[in-house]
């Protein structure tokens, strides 16, 4: 959604162009919460001391109020400081809205299968990782408003990663994107995770690396699914006793040989 944002200096107005997200009405310093340090940004952004970015003009439109509920009308004027204020002193109410999240690790070259992706979100919003534009899973994120999502089976050269949250039926526009370069030439992956989706894929590590089971047993929980592309090599250790590793599936298994490529177990 695209949308003209004027903010109104004294007498002048000044309108820039903007990519609206869905901020949390009122949050200017996308803190996740509302309050006074709020009513600060945006006075000074009324005052044309500050200038705000797309999200906090996004936040900052809460004027005016139509009915009892706030009605955002693409200007940002002393209006809406006035709208926020009152919901600072818990006189009007605003409704919820998700900030955009954003993915901080990793980044650079990797050499490293599973890895974790991290970042940070609002306190309990659900945030969906994006790898090469394709969604890979969800977490949501914790009180903190950190969150860490284990991803299993990242491909080879060049990755993109990046991030949408979604909390009150919106959901936010791409955090920023991080560029993953993974240069192993071999990778050996012990007791790889399931990811927190539905649907894992553990793609063949490259130059003669494979994933290997030593837990007593592996489970692909019901609701889970588990991909192993062709190419893909899964061991089973043999030790003595309980220690050899095994395979039970409550879930899906799929498991996708082909000629010149296959799976093996
Ligand atoms: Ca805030």
């Amino acid at each position: 959604m695209s949308a003209r944002r004027c903010a109104a200096l004294l007498l002048a107005a000044v309108c820039v162009s903007a990519t609206a997200g869905a901020a949390i009405p009122g949050d200017l310093n996308l803190d996740c919460k509302v309050d006074t340090a709020d009513t600060f940004v945006l006075s000074r952004a009324v005052m044309g001391v500050i200038t705000l970015d797309a999200e906090q003009q996004d936040a900052a439109d809460v004027a005016p109020i139509v009915s009892g509920a706030s009605s955002p009308d693409g200007s940002i004027t002393v209006a809406d400081l006035v709208v926020l204020l009152r919901a600072v002193a818990g006189l009007q109410a605003l409704p919820g809205g998700v900030n955009v999240p954003s993915v901080s690790s990793p980044s650079g070259n990797l050499t490293e299968n599973p890895i974790t992706v991290t970042g940070v979100a609002c306190p309990g919003d659900v945030v969906k990782l994006y790898v090469n534009g394709l969604v890979r899973g969800t977490v949501v994120a914790a009180a903190d408003r950190s969150f860490a999502f284990p991803l299993v089976g990242i491909g080879y050269d060049t990755n993109t990663l990046k991030a949408k949250a979604t909390a009150y039926g919106e959901t936010s526009a791409f955090s920023n994107e991080l560029s993953v370069n993974n240069t192993s030439a071999s990778i050996t992956t012990t007791n790889p995770p399931l990811g927190s989706g539905a649907v894992t894929v553990w793609p063949p590590p490259r130059g003669g690396g494979y994933y290997e089971l030593t837990t007593a047993n592996f489970v692909i929980p019901s609701g889970k699914t588990l991909i192993l592309p062709p190419g893909t090599v899964l061991r089973f250790q043999t030790g003595s006793g309980a220690a050899g590793g095994g395979l039970e599936v409550a879930g899906r298994l799929l498991v996708q040989g082909a000629l010149g490529g296959v799976v093996t177990l």
